[in-house]
């Protein structure tokens, strides 16, 4: 029981990695490049395993050398957010912008609003500051928020959903302020606790309605309700992938990726490489959906669903893979300590 809530800790983690990492190098393809792409593989072994490892090598130019994979800003911020969480037990905002800033590489491919951003608590100002300035004093609707909020989803996981509403709000601020960039990340907080949550349950199958369900129950805004009504649709209709991309969208806004990784998992939650595969083959802001798409699947499966060969692939120099297990580790022992949640 222990152990299997400890390996989904590290799940949450090693598969927002894992997704960021494969979906990195098609970022921007859109969803007929990619099917064009992933046709090829046809003729391939069917296995999950040959078949991801493939997907990996053509992205990577046909090697897949290991440690070669790199992740990008999704994965170094879930770092942070779980960084924080170990340190604190709880989201304080002031802290997170540290870890954020400590640990930014402007080289891993930030969003332009969360760079500058990052850049200037970088050089000491105030942490609530440049996010409310930025995008004209809006705050960013970019899913910046959503897509590094799955340690968050997993140490609250059978928290209240008032209580997983505030943390993700609380870790959002640091760099996004606009509603729907904090909605995103409530949505992808609470998949990720119910995922957690079902499994811990003992369940065997996702129970889809249910997930949703208890998604809807913490979501206010219209424009996130309506999604979700679509995400629901689709479910029963099973659209074409670029059907889906079209209409659910595959953007760097929260509202239009967001909804695009909770299909992929609720329509695929019962292989974690087809999820990721899935959510990849979406094209647009591809290693964002899966990232968010892998720290539903990691929840709900567990480190152990992720394929050898996908985690052999992952860098693993400073804060790389083996850090990522050793980190999702301290979360899961902090949690156990922690009685004050929820
Ligand atoms: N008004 C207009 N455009 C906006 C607004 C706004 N209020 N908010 C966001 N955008 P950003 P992120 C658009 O820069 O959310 C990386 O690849 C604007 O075009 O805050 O941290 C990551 O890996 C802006 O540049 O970044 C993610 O995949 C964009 O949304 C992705 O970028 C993203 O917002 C988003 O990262
Ligand atoms: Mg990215």
């Amino acid at each position: 029981m222990e152990d299997s809530l400890k390996d989904r800790f590290v799940g949450v983690l090693l598969a927002t990695m894992v997704g960021d990492a494969i979906g990195m190098p098609v970022e921007g393809w859109d969803c007929l490049r990619m099917a064009e792409q992933l046709d090829k593989l046809r003729y391939l072994p069917r296995g999950e395993q040959e078949l991801a490892t493939a997907v990996l090598g053509l992205v990577t130019g046909g090697k897949v050398e290991p440690g070669q994979a790199r992740y990008s800003d999704d994965t170094q911020m879930a770092i942070g957010i779980a960084q924080a969480l170990v340190d604190d037990g709880e989201i304080i905002p002031e802290h997170l912008a540290r870890h954020f800033a400590k640990n930014f590489q402007p080289w891993r491919g930030y969003g332009p609003g969360a760079y500058g951003v990052l850049d200037a608590l970088k050089q000491g100002r105030p942490w609530d500051e440049p996010a409310r300035q930025v995008f004209g004093g809006q705050g960013s609707y970019g899913n910046g928020a959503a897509m590094r909020v799955g340690p968050l989803g997993a140490f609250y996981w059978d928290a209240d959903v008032a209580v997983i509403r505030e943390a993700t709000r609380l870790s959002s601020l640091p760099t996004h302020t606009h509603k729907h960039g904090i909605e995103g990340a409530v949505v992808v907080a609470l998949a990720v606790a119910g995922a957690l949550r079902q499994a811990m349950a003992g369940a065997e199958e996702l129970d889809v309605a249910a997930l949703l369900g208890f998604v809807r129950s913490g979501v206010t805004d219209e424009v996130y309700l309506k999604k979700l009504d679509q995400v629901e649709d689709f479910l029963a209709a099973e659209p074409e992938p670029c059907v889906v991309a079209a209409r659910l969208g595959t953007d760097l806004a929260a509202t239009l990726s967001v909804p695009a990784a909770l299909f992929a998992f609720l329509s695929r939650w019962d292989s974690l490489p087809d999820c990721l595969l899935y959510a990849v083959s979406l094209g647009g802001d591809a290693d964002t959906i899966a990232a968010m798409a892998g720290a539903m699947a990691g929840a709900f499966h567990g480190a152990a669903a992720i394929p050898e060969n996908w985690l052999a692939a992952l860098e693993n120099g400073p804060q790389g893979r083996d850090f990522a297990v050793t980190l999702a580790g301290q979360l899961y022992a902090r949690r156990q300590g922690n009685l004050g949640v929820g």
